[in-house]
C-alpha cells in the first residue's frame, strides 16, 4: 500500500524521485506551480515538453487528465510528471478527469521506476477546485491506485490547504 505523506511547503525543494506539476495543455509554462518549477529547474524543461508537443499524439496539446513525464533539470527531483486538471465547474462534474491526474501520473511514475513522488493540490489554484473536494479526490485515488510507489508525498502551498488535506487524511483513515 501506498504510504500518504504531507508536507507545508514548495514542491520545488522536495527531494523526492518525481514531483507533479499541475501543467496546462500547452506544456509551454504558466502560472502558480507550474511557473515555480520552470522558473526553478530551468530550461532543460521547456526543451523537453516542446519535443513532447511535437509528438503527433500532443499536436494539440496534453489532453485534460493524463500525464507525461521530463527530466526535472536542475531541481533536487529526477523527474518531473506534467498532469492537466480540470477548471472547476459548478455545471458539470469534473471529478473523474482530477482522479484521472492522480492515477495517471502514478502510472507514468512506475513505468519511470519512481518509488517517490510529490503532488501539489492539482486543481486548487487557477482551475479553482474546491480545497475539501480536491483533497477528497487527491487521497481516495492515490490510496486506490495500483502502484509501486511507495510514497506519496501531497505538498501544500498555503496553510488553508493543508490544514483541510490533513484532516481529510484523519477523517478517511482506513485503519480509523
Ligand atoms: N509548491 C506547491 N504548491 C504550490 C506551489 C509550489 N511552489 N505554487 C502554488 N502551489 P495552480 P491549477 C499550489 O494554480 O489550479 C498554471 O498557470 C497552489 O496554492 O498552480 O491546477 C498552469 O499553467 C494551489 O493549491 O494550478 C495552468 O494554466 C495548487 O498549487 C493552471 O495554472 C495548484 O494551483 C493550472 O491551475
Amino acid at each position: 500500500m501506498v504510504e500518504i505523506t504531507l508536507v507545508h511547503g514548495d514542491i520545488t525543494e522536495q527531494r523526492v524521485d518525481a514531483i507533479v506539476n499541475a501543467a496546462n495543455p500547452s506544456l509551454m509554462g504558466g502560472g502558480g506551480v507550474d511557473g515555480a518549477i520552470h522558473r526553478r529547474g530551468g530550461p532543460a524543461i521547456l526543451e523537453e515538453c516542446k519535443e513532447i508537443r511535437r509528438r503527433e499524439e500532443y499536436r494539440e496539446g496534453l489532453p485534460t487528465g493524463q500525464a507525461v513525464a521530463t527530466t526535472a533539470g536542475e531541481l533536487p527531483a529526477r523527474w518531473v510528471i506534467h498532469t492537466v486538471g480540470p477548471v472547476y465547474s459548478e455545471r458539470e462534474d469534473r471529478s473523474d478527469l482530477l482522479a484521472s491526474c492522480y492515477r495517471e501520473a502514478l502510472r507514468v511514475a512506475d513505468e519511470l521506476g519512481a518509488r517517490t513522488v510529490a503532488f501539489p493540490a492539482i486543481s486548487t489554484g487557477v482551475y479553482r477546485w474546491p480545497l475539501e473536494s480536491a483533497a477528497r479526490i487527491a487521497i481516495d485515488t492515490v490510496r486506490r491506485a495500483d502502484t509501486r510507489v511507495h510514497e506519496v508525498r501531497f505538498v501544500l502551498f498555503g496553510q488553508d490547504a493543508y490544514d483541510t488535506f490533513a484532516r481529510v487524511l484523519a477523517e478517511t483513515r482506513p485503519d480509523g
